[in-house]
């Protein structure tokens, strides 16, 4: 007697393995022809009139609805452009390779201003300023390979400020990557951890959605830098793609076919669509808001205090509101303020409500602390500089940089997420008619007062060699114009003049941010000039922080973009020295040497001056100069050898 508990499976056996093999084969079939864009080229064959292409799935029409026309000259960088133009970009950074060029010519074409730096970092430095100062995108293109590598510290840069910057970036062709082509590398590996949204586009019709999309994420929530790789193919003409790609001679035999079939369908489905005209505006953004019950509660809690503090930091400085409606709803909320990143300058010059001095005291004694777009980090010393007795609210746009160090060493009474300026505005607006005890912002205003005296008496006194750091700056102070922009780059001497001077209005501040990068000068100072034509762009630098901005004279001479640099030369990194020396006993790759900086701008084509013992009473006289060499269109470097103070004595560097 049979057992059917035996015969039934392998009964039903052969047809299950044949389904599923079938199966197996079919989807991958129809994984290859999408893989291959067989779906779309078909799609598109429907589109009538007579074909001028010579195979039968480039379908093209004398109306010139072309899907593959192989004529046409045009070419993916002119979609690149054109998205660019739609988004109001106005700068393109860069440091040129042929991998990128049609997307140059294109943006020139189009009226895109195309900036070439002396390395691309400086490009990308530049676009994170043009992000910051205009609300918009920063725009940077380099060459692909080393050009990319190049810009790693300028895109990390970016993310840890949280600028919004589209960097794009050359590759080799769809075809040979991963084949031993010219400075191809795994490009995206290198970008993912850098950038929130990353893209390689593999089809020219593929360029105008990718760039939306990466335009928007940039903005959306927390903003940063987004990186889209072009692959020269996508980039080129058709004719051009085709010689590279096809070989004249096709090879002989079945395999033969089967390659020369591979290739031209490759380069149909790069080109096929690429001119479909596609919107190429911007895409709506994501931006968080506080719900109105939180705002309530913040509100509430703020209404109730005596010694309330406000602490902004960069992110209040981010569209939507502008700048002018955020300081005019900070000034109705009456609370006194210490401004930081971003926000330094927002109240203008010596404004009541702003508070500079002793912040650590002030926050002791606060009993309602708002952290609005203030990180804890290790700028408020990871939250312990925060009173346990302070109420603590914090409103951010990232879940985790408003959490940060929390129930470890502070603990928020309300934590926020959501986009900084808008919360202080409806904040300001539940608040209405609040005032608050005169006394308090008068306390702290006059700790500032008796800080501010003790720089004075510093700055009084003599140095052994050169000019007071401190003299120095208290001049750049009062002859810095309203109309300026202050870019600081350096370790000690740019961090005394954080101090000392202050920057005249919203936006008018920039340094590189949490990340600390010592290099940003230059191409901040090249996006802010572009930004602002008829504004002063005044650069302070540290000797060693000039170094890498030198070169950059080059490209304010060719582009003509009169800025001014005053380098703080005491030959040396002298913030990792002052530590370094007294605790490990040995000044060892700290030095550096007076050198001539006004005399290598010279050489370069810019104006130099110098600062020195011999024309200590002519400071201003030589400020003004070097202004005026800049009013009339020449970069400047004024070299100013200044001796050593005690004033930095006890900060750290690490
Ligand atoms: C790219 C980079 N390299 C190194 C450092 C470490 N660092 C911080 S401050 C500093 C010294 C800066 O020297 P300088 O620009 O001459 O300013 P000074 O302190 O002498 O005023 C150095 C090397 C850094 N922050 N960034
Ligand atoms: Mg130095």
């Amino acid at each position: 007697m049979e057992n059917p508990a035996v015969t039934a499976p392998a009964e039903g056996f052969f047809p299950s393995f044949l389904l599923v093999t079938c199966g197996t084969l079919l989807a991958a079939l129809l994984g290859a022809a999408h893989r291959l864009g067989l779906f779309y080229q078909l799609m598109h064959k429907a589109c009538g009139g007579r074909q001028l292409a010579s195979w039968p799935w480039a379908c093209s029409t004398v109306s010139g609805k072309d899907q593959v026309d192989e004529t046409s000259v045009r070419h993916g960088g002119e979609n690149v452009a054109a998205v660019l133009r739609a988004h109001g970009v106005r700068f393109i950074f860069t440091l040129v390779g042929g991998h990128i060029s049609p997307l140059l010519v294109a943006c020139e074409k189009l009226g895109i201003r195309v900036v070439d730096t002396r390395h691309e970092v400086t490009a990308v430095f530049a676009a994170d300023a043009v992000a910051r100062l205009t609300g918009t995108v920063g725009v940077a293109a380099v060459t692909a390979g080393p050009g990319l590598t190049n810009t790693v510290t300028a895109v990390k840069n970016a993310q840890v400020a949280q600028s919004p910057v589209l960097l794009l970036g050359g590759a080799a062709s769809t075809l040979l990557q991963k084949r031993g082509a010219l400075q191809a590398i795994d490009q995206m590996s290198l970008f993912r951890p850098l950038c929130k949204f990353c893209a390689s586009v593999r089809r020219v019709r593929d360029i105008i959605p990718t760039l939306r999309a990466a335009m928007a994420a940039a903005q959306s929530g927390t903003p940063g830098p987004v990186f889209v790789e072009l692959p020269v193919d996508v980039l080129y003409p058709y004719y051009m793609v085709q010689k590279e790609m096809v070989p004249a001679k096709l090879p002989k035999g079945l395999m033969g076919r089967v390659i020369s079939w591979y290739l031209k369908n490759c380069l149909a489905n790069l080109f096929v669509g690429a001119w479909e005209p596609q919107p190429e505006g911007p895409l709506p953004l994501d931006i968080p808001q506080a719900s109105p019950q939180q705002v309530q509660r913040c509100v509430e809690i703020l209404s109730r205090a005596k010694k309330p503090l406000l602490l902004l930091g960069s992110q209040a400085l981010l569209p939507p509101v502008p700048a002018d409606k955020l300081r005019a709803a900070v000034e109705t909320l009456g609370v006194p303020c210490f401004l930081g990143g971003m926000a330094r300058g927002l109240l203008g010059r010596n404004h009541p409500l702003h508070i500079r001095q002793n912040r650590g005291a002030a926050l002791k004694k606060a009993d309602v602390v708002l952290l609005a777009g203030a990180v804890c980090d290790f700028r408020l010393s990871y939250g312990r500089i925060l009173s346990h007795k302070s109420k603590i609210i914090i409103i951010n746009r990232n879940r985790d940089d408003m959490l940060l160090n929390s129930d470890i060493f502070w603990k928020p009474q309300e934590a926020v997420q959501g986009d900084v300026a808008s919360f202080m505005l409806k904040l300001v607006e539940g608040l209405q008619g609040q005032m608050w005890a005169p006394e308090w912002a008068e306390e702290l205003r006059e700790a500032d007062r008796q800080k501010e005296q003790t720089f004075r008496e510093k700055a009084a006194m003599p140095v052994a060699q050169h000019l007071n750091p401190l003299r120095v700056l208290q001049l750049v102070e009062e002859t810095l114009p309203d109309n300026s922009f202050l870019v600081v780059d350096g370790g000690d001497f740019v961090a005394t003049a954080a101090y000392l001077v202050q920057p005249r209005g919203p936006l008018r501040w920039l340094d590189p941010g949490a990340f600390g990068t010592l290099g940003v000068g230059a191409g901040f100072a090249l996006g802010a000039k572009l930004c602002q034509p008829d504004a002063e762009v005044w650069c302070l630098f540290g000797d060693g922080a000039f170094g890498y901005s030198l070169i950059e004279f080059d490209t304010f001479v060719r582009h003509k973009i009169p800025v001014m640099a005053l380098v703080g030369n005491d030959a040396g990194w002298t913030q990792i020295s002052r530590e370094q020396v007294p605790r490990l006993g040995s000044n060892v790759a700290c030095g550096l040497a007076y050198t001539d900086y006004h005399k290598a701008a010279m050489g370069l084509g810019a104006q130099g001056l110098l600062l020195s013992r011999e024309n200590e009473d002519h400071v201003v006289k030589v400020l003004r100069d070097g202004q005026q060499q800049c009013r009339d269109g020449h970069p400047v470097v004024i070299n100013i050898l200044i001796g050593r103070t005690d004033f930095r004595d006890g900060s750290i560097s690490v």
